[in-house]
């Protein structure tokens, strides 16, 4: 087995398992972004080998937050699976997770595919609706502690998504309020502009990136913008919250 394939086998069954694996770049410094895309496709496949859906794509680093969190200063993308869907109100279980994060953020619906180059107006076009989101993080390296490589190789750290209520995209979304919110207290706030500035610039650079992969985004996807704030830690008990101005509000619960 070659290296790049041992290397997802491991993040997937880390996965799989929710106990952490160590970071691949201390020990192969040769490891190119390149090849943890490639790792990171041969980690999905297996995943859409045992009947996962491809719903779509994820943008993540897209906040000065989120950089700042994490130490990575440079935009990535991963792949999101019907599987890491969470059903907006419901509950996930935090033993499913190594050490799972929680982010507000909003996701696009696309109704036409896009890929490559494109301006802001025509990545606009291209979408249905917009909604209030969270994601759910959990890198699968150790102390949740990895360079760009290693995170790219993980999926970005996805795990989960929960989508609140799709609304027209023919409003000015470039810079809502967001709150999050556990258990009734304001944790974090922020705005839908410390996405690059706008939105729309994360769906422009997805649609960029995925090309560069030789794949779409296609009509249905979910693009998930990536993080506002920097991501708070979920343990059970929690009820997690995320507000976006004028598009209401996506919650869940953490049991243990
Ligand atoms: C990397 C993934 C970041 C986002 O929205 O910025 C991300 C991580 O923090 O583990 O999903
Ligand atoms: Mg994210």
């Amino acid at each position: 087995m070659d290296r790049l394939t041992q290397y997802a086998e491991t993040l997937d069954t880390a996965a799989i398992k929710a106990e952490a694996t160590p970071q691949i770049t201390p020990v192969d410094s040769a490891f190119t972004v390149e090849e943890a895309y490639q790792v990171q496709k041969l980690s999905v496949d297996r995943r859409l080998a045992r009947g996962e859906r491809r719903i779509g794509v994820k943008m993540g680093l897209t906040s000065r937050a989120k950089m700042l969190q994490v130490g990575v200063d440079e935009v990535a993308w991963g792949r999101l699976t019907d599987a890491m869907l969470v059903e907006e109100g419901s509950s996930l279980s935090r033993a499913k997770y190594v050490h799972p994060r929680v982010e507000p953020e909003i996701a696009f619906l696309m109704k036409a595919p896009l890929a490559g180059k494109v301006t802001a107006a025509a990545a606009l076009a291209a979408v249905e609706a917009i909604a209030p989101a969270m994601e759910i993080i959990d890198s699968r390296f150790e102390n949740f502690k990895f360079a760009l490589e290693d995170v790219v190789a993980d999926n970005t750290s996805s795990s989960g998504l929960v989508i609140g209520p799709w609304h027209s995209p023919r409003q000015d979304f470039s810079n809502l309020g967001v709150i999050l919110e556990i258990d009734g207290e304001v944790v974090e706030v922020g705005s839908t502009a410390a996405i690059l500035g706008h939105p729309l610039r994360s769906l422009v650079a997805a649609a960029r990136l995925v090309a560069e992969a030789g794949e779409q985004l296609e009509a249905g996807d979910i693009v998930m913008a990536g993080g506002i704030t920097a991501a708070p830690n979920l343990s059970p008990g929690q009820t997690v919250r995320n507000t976006v101005q004028n598009l209401g509000s996506v919650m869940f619960q953490v049991e243990s």
